[in-house]
């Protein structure tokens, strides 16, 4: 057991590094690059290239303290079988899931654009989580992954702030994880949607979870 207190709004909050695990959600190129996706759709993706740096740093030291780390990407099977109809049909027939885009069809498994960005690349042993929703519990093995290693606090990180990020903690807080969000390492298309996706995490004593930063989490990890 190793207690360190983390900073943070509504308040601080004692966890234990050894329950305690990063989930960095679905930084892939596709989102963030320039020439991807996130842009062609008409996204200035330079918003959310501001949280690849501060992922960096809380990943290193994440790592150092032998943290869980997990990552997700968002996407779906190349012949569309998991997709449904609700979300394929959505948006003009060349930007749709499966249409070709810049980087490979979009948010297919295995196209280039799908995968995550070199900065931020899982190491070898770290769990990538492939997600057909925003959230990342939904069909996925995540929850008996965080149970069989004991978790009890998630770090979560990653894009976008109001949508899988947000999906994410709504989901893990109401299976019983204390959620705490590195509002840097979170970034939207929509800053107002980040800066209230924040807000709405710690408003009424933490309905969802803590608001934290990079800085003060790299201070805790190295604090016991
Ligand atoms: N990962 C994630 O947030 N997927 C999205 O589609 N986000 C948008 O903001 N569109």
């Amino acid at each position: 057991m190793t207690v360190t207190i983390i900073d943070a709004e509504p308040t601080g909050i004692s966890v234990d590094l050894d329950r305690t695990a990063v989930i960095i959600i679905d930084m892939q190129r596709d989102f963030l690059e320039p020439g991807g996706f996130g842009e062609s759709l008409g996204n200035d993706v330079s918003l959310l290239m501001a949280a690849v740096e501060p992922c960096r740093l809380l990943l290193r030291g994440a790592r150092a303290r032998g943290l869980l780390v997990i990552h997700t990407r968002e996407g779906h099977r190349p012949d569309l079988s998991d997709a449904p109809r609700a979300k394929v049909e959505r948006g003009a027939p060349n930007l749709r899931i499966g249409a070709p885009g810049p980087m490979g069809r979009i948010l297919i498994r295995g196209e280039a654009g799908h995968d995550i960005v070199p900065a931020l690349y899982p190491l070898p042993g770290e769990p990538v989580i492939d997600k057909p929703g925003k959230g990342a519990f939904y069909a996925t093995d995540l929850h008996a992954i965080l149970h069989n290693h004991a978790i009890e606090n998630l770090i979560v990180c990653g894009v976008t702030t109001e949508v899988c990020v947000h999906t994410t903690v709504r989901e893990g807080n109401d299976r019983g994880y204390r959620c705490i969000v590195p509002g840097d390492c979170c970034a939207s298309y929509f800053p107002e949607f980040h800066e209230t996706g924040l807000r709405m995490i710690k408003a009424q004593g933490g309905i969802f979870g803590w608001v934290s930063d990079s800085t003060r989490i790299i201070a805790a990890l190295g604090q016991q």
